[in-house]
């Protein structure tokens, strides 16, 4: 931490140690003090005090006992000692970026909320995303949902937007969230599987819970595997209000859309990611946000009134039930931009803290049981976490408009209010804050009655026909994909029952998916269908809730790998190099020694990773240029091997010359749809936009 210590008055960095081990031998404390000198401002205690040697603690004699004395040892220990805080219960592994949202259409006769009605301002967000059910540590690739929750610091407070990368969710009441946290997390008596719904006690409370179904068919598509997090959609999930001038209010859906296209990895790619790269997300992230690349939504609003949801064949306050977009359509109403990675992860990432309630004027909520627990939930959790309700202090989570209350005192008090008035109303003190009905906020003025009671509503009840419609609007390689998904998950359960019912309620969301679900799990019969409280009914297809469709046509955002090797054709590296480039793609030379390659006409050529540590998994695309030797050598190399093999049966496309077909030939790749010769460099990057579906049932058994 930085003070404001002035120059004048610091004493000189480096003084002599006379006696102290550091000044007699050139351990790296010498030499880097010597390197250091005159440059950087003298280190210090938290107390200000500026310690002479950080190397050595205080003792009797060289080799003699440490002191308690040592304050200076006892400070820093201390410190280090109490540098974690709990870790979120949920969403524990998120990645953080600053930006801004720009409105670009104004919802004026809805909303009384300026970040919604004034076109062209910008206002500065603050955004994390995260998975939810590994701990901090945990890798960026399991199958699991992407928080996806954005800060807004409006000019009327600070909006939080806390939201997924999937419309839905598992359950419908806020009572249920503790249980499906505890199935799907790390078994309690065993503390494992870390990050992975693959387990008997997810399933298990999956099993007995109809009303996930749909949320299932979610998780177990590739929306849960994203190649990027900026790749991904979000959504609000619930239900909200907006609020006018008039005090009318209208329902409205949240939604984000990526300006890269929605992209996913497949499976077997998301599990050899985890091993290659564990900070695969985030690397990405802030690899794009230093090379001065942003991550982009679009953000759009479905608008409903209770008219129109009374139409509706499910209930819209029902957090498992989506609005499709052809019975509600999107309006596009502004642009999040993410361009700034944090300073400090832990200031900035870590301490953020999202709740819900987080509202400005001109928003509310709406009666999803959901969403109403989640408005009690994180404030709490955040005291849990943060330890002190004066959280909001820290510059992450402060406004960035004016402000003013009363509240007073409390651990990690930072400010110091002056005066004796710590109360309203006062008479006391002329400037004292007062409530402000004109701008304040006021919560839609909305009749409720009813008898009290641990309630359901009826309107609830139907679990099977979204989820129907979700499987039905997937193309046949999301469908393989969805099906071979719950063969996996479903395999490593280890109670028969358990998988019996989930194929029992795969056959009220499609016939033929329960079939395929049975026969990969070798089951000899299909078990009996649970009651359904509803007749499942045909809702259209939705394209819009496939990933396939939503591919964009581009190069932006996708990295292509060239592997070479001592003896490989310069010019072929420098044309593809420059064509990927100014098509938008980033390009990553990788080779068996990281310290670069001899080209064929002898010159050197820099390479960004070793062959061993840079699979091809860490790509979208790939050009292997080898000579007729090298291709001979790397054909007993393992690490080369898997680079062919696992972009093949990846499905990228791949650009070879003499070299490099010798090596596919040897990996057992024959000429196929995406596999082309390197010269051909307009074909290769036509391909390297999108993954050769056609090839999958040739290199996997799917569902
Ligand atoms: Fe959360 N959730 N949640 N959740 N949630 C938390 O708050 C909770 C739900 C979501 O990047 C916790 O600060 C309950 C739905 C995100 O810091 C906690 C229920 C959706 C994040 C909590 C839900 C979310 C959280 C843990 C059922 C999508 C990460 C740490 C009623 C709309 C925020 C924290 C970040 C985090 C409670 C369900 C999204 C414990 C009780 C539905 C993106 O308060």
């Amino acid at each position: 931490m930085k003070n404001t210590r002035s120059k004048s008055t610091a004493a000189p960095v480096t003084e002599p140690r006379s006696g102290s081990f550091a000044a007699s031998h050139s351990s790296s404390g010498g030499e880097l003090h010597e390197q250091a000198q005159g440059t950087h401002a003298p280190l210090t205690t938290q107390q200000g005090l500026v310690i002479p040697d950080n190397q050595n603690s205080l003792r009797i004699g060289p080799r003699g006992p440490t002191l308690l004395e040592d304050f200076i040892l006892r400070e820093k220990i201390t410190h280090f000692d109490h540098e974690r805080i709990p870790e979120r219960i949920v969403h524990a592994r998120g990645t953080g970026a600053h930006g801004h949202f720009e409105l670009t259409h104004s919802l004026e006769a809805y909303t009384t909320a300026k970040v919604l009605t004034e076109v062209g301002v910008k206002t500065p967000v603050f955004s994390r995303i995260s998975t939810v059910a590994g701990g901090s540590g945990s890798s960026d690739t399991p199958r699991d949902v992407r928080g996806f929750s954005i800060k807004f610091y409006t000019l009327q407070g600070n909006w939080d937007l806390v939201g997924n990368n999937i419309p839905v969710f598992f359950i419908q009441d806020a009572v249920k969230f503790p249980d499906l946290i505890h199935a799907v997390k790390m078994e309690s008596d065993r503390g494992f599987p870390q990050a992975a719904s693959a387990h008997d006690t997810f399933w298990d409370f999956i099993s007995l819970t109809p009303e996930s179904m749909h949320m299932v068919m979610w998780i177990m598509s590739d929306r849960t595997l994203p190649r990027s997090l900026r790749m991904i959609e979000g959504f609000g999930v619930h239900s909200f209000r907006l609020l006018n001038a008039a005090g009318d209010s209208t329902f409205v859906k949240f939604h984000w859309r990526p300006k890269l296209g929605l992209q996913s990895t497949i499976w077997d790619e998301a599990v050899k990611i985890a091993g290659a790269d564990p900070d695969f997300h985030r690397r990405e992230l802030f690899e794009a946000l230093s090379a001065g690349e942003t991550a982009e939504w679009e953000f759009a609003v479905q608008l409903f009134t209770q008219e129109v949801a009374d139409t509706f064949p499910f209930d819209h306050l029902d957090a498992t039930k989506l609005i499709p977009e052809e019975l509600v359509p999107l309006t596009v109403i502004g642009r999040l931009v993410l361009d700034r990675w944090p300073d400090n992860f832990f200031a900035e990432t870590e301490q953020v803290a999202f709740c819900p309630s987080h509202l400005v004027p001109g928003i509310d909520f709406s009666n999803d049981p959901l969403l109403q627990g989640r408005l009690f939930s994180y404030l709490d959790t955040q005291l849990s976490r943060l330890g002190s309700p004066n959280f909001a202090q820290l510059p992450i989570n402060a406004p960035k408009c004016p402000f003013a209350h009363q509240q007073r005192d409390g651990h990690m008090q930072m400010a110091q209010p002056s005066g004796r008035v710590a109360y309203e109303p006062s008479s006391l003190a002329a400037d004292s804050p007062r409530e402000s009905v004109a701008t304040g906020f006021i919560s839609a003025t909305v009749a409720e009655s009813g008898t009290k009671g641990r309630l359901r509503a009826e309107s609830f009840a139907d679990h099977y026909s979204q989820a129907r419609q979700f499987w039905r609007s997937q193309t046949g390689h999301e469908q393989a994909h969805i099906a071979s998904a719950l063969v996996f998950e479903l395999s490593k359960v280890e109670h028969l029952h358990v998988k019996l019912a989930m194929v029992g309620h795969m056959r009220h969301v499609d016939g033929g998916l329960a079939q395929r679900v049975a026969d990969g799990l070798g089951l000899v019969s299909l078990p009996a269908a649970p009651h359904s409280a509803r007749p499942v009914q045909n809702l259209p297809p939705s394209p819009a809730l496939q990933i396939i469709g939503k591919m964009k046509d581009t190069l932006a955002g996708r990295c292509i790998g060239i592997l070479i090797a001592d003896g490989s054709d310069g010019a072929s590296i420098t044309a593809l190099k420059k064509a990927a480039m100014a098509a938008g793609a980033t390009v990553k030379v990788v080779a068996p020694k990281v310290g670069g390659v001899k080209l064929a006409d002898g010159s050197p050529q820099a390479v960004d990773g070793q062959l061993a540590g840079t699979p091809s998994v860490m790509f979208d695309a790939v050009a292997v240029l080898l000579s007729a030797q090298a291709a001979k050598a790397l054909s007993a190399d393992s690490a080369a091997v898997d680079f062919v093999r696992n972009a093949y049966g990846h499905l990228k496309a791949m650009a070879v010359d003499a070299g490099g077909q010798d090596l596919l030939q040897t990996c057992g790749v024959r000429p196929c749809a995406g596999v082309v010769a390197a010269s051909a460099l307009e074909e290769f990057l036509g391909a390297a936009k999108t993954r050769q579906w056609d090839r999958e049932r040739s290199v996997r058994s799917l569902a």
